[in-house]
């Protein structure tokens, strides 16, 4: 089993239903066992067009699954919760999980990059990543 981290964020529809539905998808994957959530907090959209607040959290996982497999998995989850990939980046979202860290594994490949590229410029992730693993967030 590898310890994984797994960042959640919702501006569309219902947000805390779409959080809810994603820790309960994971919790019923076999191979993923969630050990803890954060708390859930209200964030600013960062980049993108104008659009409503986030809710963001952060799960640790233990995982089985190899990293292309949870990737794989996410995405699913992702489209179960209505998730429209359309050309706009940054657009508003209905649920999106973003892989953050799979063990001490550096993945580079188009479509997964682990440690997640974007995590240490993020409010939103380092913040409630901070409560589950303090010693792998830099602060001062
Ligand atoms: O990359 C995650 C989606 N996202 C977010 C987010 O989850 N929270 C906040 N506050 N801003 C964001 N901008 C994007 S894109």
């Amino acid at each position: 089993m590898i310890g994984a981290y797994v960042a959640l964020g919702s501006n569309l529809g219902d947000r805390a239903a779409h959080l809810e539905a994603a820790i309960a998808a994971l919790r019923a994957t076999p191979g993923i066992e969630v050990i803890a959530l954060s708390s859930v907090r209200e964030t600013e959209p960062v980049g993108g067009p104008p659009q409503g607040p986030y809710l963001n959290a952060v799960v640790a996982l233990r995982t089985e699954l190899a990293p292309r497999a949870l990737l794989e998995r996410l995405l699913e989850i992702e489209a179960a919760q209505g998730r429209e990939r359309g050309p706009e980046r940054n657009a508003p979202r209905t649920l999106d999980l973003d892989l953050l860290l799979y063990g001490d594994e550096k993945i580079d490949e188009p479509d997964l990059v682990v440690p997640h590229p974007r995590m240490h410029e993020r409010a939103f992730v380092l913040e409630p990543l901070a409560e589950l693993a303090p010693d792998l967030v830099p602060h001062g």
